[in-house]
């Protein structure tokens, strides 16, 4: 990927900017403190971190409307983030605690707000993808005018149920946007190593599904993207494809030898290529924001990660009561 310019593009407001500046870093440092608490123990099995693909999620949810879904992988704490799930719940789900999304029963993995149109966190590969066109069927058939982001992984884009949903969706039409986050790597196998066609966008065509790749380091870049994309879906065009490239800084999961990589890869994506630095530099080189201004933001944030990583301490292991909850449909 090309460096980009740092210019500010004029259709954006100091307020938008600031504001993807504060939800992006909003991710980075949740998932810091999530790293931490894992290391202390305070957090058990499976973690996977978001940090290095933030612009991906804030982009396009600034191109959501409210009532709009969103259903994704395992590595989704970003996303609930980003939609506006409180980083208290989210935070105490992870350390199993009662205050959790899922009253501490469903760990990294597995949380859902119905508040905000979150359908998880899933951690079989792809799963999620299906759903997401389940999702989209009910409101097509409501006629409600809502759409779908259903997000998922460079490695996910190779599984069979990825292209039988393809099929029905188009043939429905149904308001599904497929988002693949391609961060080049499915655990530790890169997609240059997994696939002989990585153009992952063209996929659908097979379909008649229209796609297009987007530079999901460049915040700005991906919510235009997006809203074409939402614009798509609205019109009852049916299903999108959204390639996003981006680049996971940390390991897979919370255990990650890194053998398919070099540090030095990783250090020139984070040095040349950070979503967040570039929002920063926008906002400097724009005269949008002083360094105070940021620091200021970033006192901001520490104190709500910390508040949650708090409250994910506090409060209470779950009853024993709650194993016998959430098992059937409630009428
Ligand atoms: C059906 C299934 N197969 C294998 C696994 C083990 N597994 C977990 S994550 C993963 C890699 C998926 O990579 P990708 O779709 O690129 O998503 P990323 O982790 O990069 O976000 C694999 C193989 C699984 N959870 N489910
Ligand atoms: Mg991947």
């Amino acid at each position: 990927m090309a460096t980009r310019k740092t210019t500010a593009k004029p259709n954006v407001s100091a307020e938008e900017l600031l504001g993807y500046y504060r939800e992006m870093l909003l991710i980075r440092r949740f998932e810091e403190k999530a790293g931490q608490l894992y290391g202390m123990g305070l957090i058990g099995g499976f973690c996977h971190l978001y940090i290095g693909q933030e612009a991906v999620v804030v982009g396009l949810e600034a191109a959501a409307e409210e009532g709009d879904k969103r259903v994704t992988s395992y590595r989704d704490h970003g996303h609930m983030l980003a939609c506006g799930m409180d980083a208290k719940g989210v935070m105490a789900e992870l350390t199993g605690r009662e205050g959790g999304y899922s009253r501490g029963k469903g760990g990294s993995m597995h949380m859902f707000s119905k508040e905000k149109h979150f359908y998880g966190g899933h951690g079989i590969v792809g799963a999620q993808v299906p759903l997401g066109a389940g999702l989209a069927f009910h409101d097509k058939y409501k006629g409600n005018g809502r759409v779908t982001f259903a997000y998922f992984g460079d490695g996910a884009a190779n599984q069979g149920q990825v292209y039988e949903t393809y099929n029905m969706a188009q043939l429905w039409e149904l308001p599904v946007i497929f988002v693949i986050e391609n961060n080049q790597y499915a655990m530790g196998t890169s997609v240059t190593r997994s696939t002989k066609s990585p153009a992952l966008w063209k996929r659908g065509e097979a379909y008649g599904i229209a796609g297009e790749e987007v530079d999901g380091m460049d915040v700005l870049a991906v919510k235009e993207a997006g809203e074409k994309a939402v614009a798509h879906c609205r019109a009852g065009k049916g299903p999108y494809i959204l390639e996003v490239k981006t680049y996971r800084y940390r390991g897979h999961s919370m255990s990650d030898p890194a053998k398919y990589r070099t540090r030095e890869e990783v250090q020139k994506m984070r040095e040349e290529r950070d979503a967040i630095e570039h929002v920063r530099e926008l906002l400097l080189s724009g005269k949008h924001a002083t360094e105070d201004d940021l620091k200021a933001i970033d006192k901001d944030i520490k104190a709500i990660v910390n508040e949650s990583a708090e409250f994910a301490k506090e409060s209470p292991e779950p009853s024993l009561d709650e194993l016998y909850t959430d098992i059937y449909a409630d009428n």
